[in-house]
This record gives C-alpha cells, sequence and structure tokens, in this order.
C-alpha cells in the first residue's frame, strides 16, 4: 500500500503526505455536511471533547470543533477506513492499533496559533510510538492560512517542546509547515513536535483529524459510549474492530 520510500520517510521525518485522496467534490460534499452541523449544534459543538481527559486543547478560542464525527453521517467513515491510511497507521503503531477520536478544527481568521506540542505525555526515543494522527485538509494549505507546523524528526528527540523551549509557540527554526491542495492526507506521528499556525487570511482553514492510539490505551472519544446503532450496521466488522465497539 505503501513504497518503501514512504514508510522510510515517515519513520526518519515523522510525517508522511499521502497525496490527495478526496477528489474536490468529496471536498465539498465533507465541507457541507461540516456546514450543516456547525449550524445544528451551535455552542454544543465538539462537546463530546470537553469531559475527555485525554485531549490537549478540548476548547481553544477562535477555533470551530466538532467531535464524534464517526456517528455524524457515512460521508465520514472513509476517515477512518481508508487502505492507504491504515496502511500508515500500521507503520507507526504497528498492527493493534484503533481510533482515537474523529474531530474536526478549524482556525478562523486571525486565530489558531499552537504551541508546539506532542499529543502524549512523555518522550518515546525506543520507537515505541503510542498515538499518531491524520489529518485530511479541507481547503488548500498555504503559507499564511494557519497551516500546520512540524519539526521533522523531532518525534525521536528526547526533550518535549514545553520543557526546552523559551516560547513553545514561537517559530521554530527547524520547523515546516504542511502545505498541500485541499483533499490532500498527511499522516503524522503524534509524537513529532507540531502544532496549528495563524490564520492570516480572512477565510476558515478546516481540517480533519483522525486520531489514532494503541489498542490498550482509552480513546479520546469513547467510541463504545457514542456508537449508534446506525453506524454500527453501516460499517460492518470491520469497520467496528477499529472502533473497537462492540
Ligand atoms: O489543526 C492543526 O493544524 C493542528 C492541530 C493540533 O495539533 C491539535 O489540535 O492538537
Amino acid at each position: 500500500m505503501l513504497t518503501q520510500k514512504e514508510i522510510d520517510s515517515l519513520e526518519k521525518d515523522g510525517f508522511l503526505n499521502l497525496g490527495p485522496l478526496l477528489n474536490a467534490s468529496q471536498v465539498k460534499e465533507v465541507n457541507e455536511a461540516i456546514d450543516a452541523l456547525l449550524n445544528n449544534e451551535g455552542e454544543k459543538a465538539g462537546s463530546e471533547l470537553f469531559d475527555s481527559k485525554y485531549i490537549r486543547h478540548p476548547t481553544e478560542d477562535g477555533v470551530d470543533r466538532l467531535a464524534d464525527l464517526v456517528n455524524k453521517g457515512s460521508v465520514f467513515d472513509q476517515f477512518y477506513t481508508h487502505p492507504k491510511v491504515l496502511a500508515a497507521i500500521e507503520t507507526v503503531l504497528g498492527k493493534a492499533y484503533k481510533l482515537s477520536s474523529l474531530n474536526y478544527r478549524a482556525a478562523k481568521p486571525g486565530k489558531g496559533l499552537q504551541k508546539l506540542h506532542v499529543d502524549w505525555g512523555n518522550t518515546v526515543v525506543n520507537g515505541d510510538y503510542q498515538v499518531c494522527n491524520t489529518i485530511w485538509l479541507l481547503d488548500d494549505f498555504v503559507e499564511n492560512n494557519g497551516a500546520t507546523r512540524i519539526v521533522p524528526g523531532s518525534h525521536k528527540r528526547n526533550e518535549l517542546p514545553n520543557d526546552v523551549l523559551e516560547d513553545p509557540l514561537a517559530p521554530h527554526p527547524d520547523e515546516i509547515l504542511i502545505q498541500a491542495p485541499a483533499g490532500s492526507v498527511v499522516i503524522f506521528n503524534s509524537h513529532v513536535w507540531h502544532g496549528g499556525t495563524t490564520n492570516h487570511t480572512t477565510k476558515d482553514r478546516r481540517s480533519i483529524h483522525s486520531y489514532f492510539c494503541n489498542r490498550s490505551l482509552p480513546q479520546q472519544v469513547d467510541q463504545q459510549r457514542y456508537i449508534t446503532s446506525e453506524t454500527k450496521e453501516r460499517i460492518g466488522e470491520k469497520g467496528m474492530y477499529i472502533l473497537d465497539v462492540k
């Protein structure tokens, strides 16, 4: 599913751009579904994350979030079942992984800057990675619209950004920006130093994160608690295995 070059680059740099997995009409369909959910959910949008101990920024000023997209329409099934994405997740986490959460994050104009961070409490120097994220671009990510930044290779460092950086909000000399067209999917090892940047444009910068973890860990969103019979019927045994639901 992945070339050796792709596997090596994910291992070495801690991220991999899989290229466009959604075409323009699929991106449009997803963005329409997101708009409808944001309208319907209003103040409650993203609330499935608020009681989770396992998310670093459940609420952020100037950011729209939606959570539990698993149960909000068949259009979201592809985000955690796409074979190429799963192959990349397996490269980082091994075979024993599951979905932790499926969320939407949009940086509003003027907002979106995050500290460089990792999504795990400690460093991992032995390659025993516990968490891995995928970011699905719902807009072109460009230099000034709040694209995600990553410090390549930092997943192998024996130090955390918050401990060693004078200002984790400041640009890092080694960081790169993910710049790619809408529909692209970027896998990033969640132990790599990363974060959102400021959106300097007048339009939202939209994305969906399918976040995976080691099978033995608690999920960011307890999938068993939220799963509906409609979703179970639709996704079948394989989907239920990825979500770790019965
Ligand atoms: O959306 C992004 O650019 C990155 C978000 C992120 O790293 C986070 O919310 O932890």
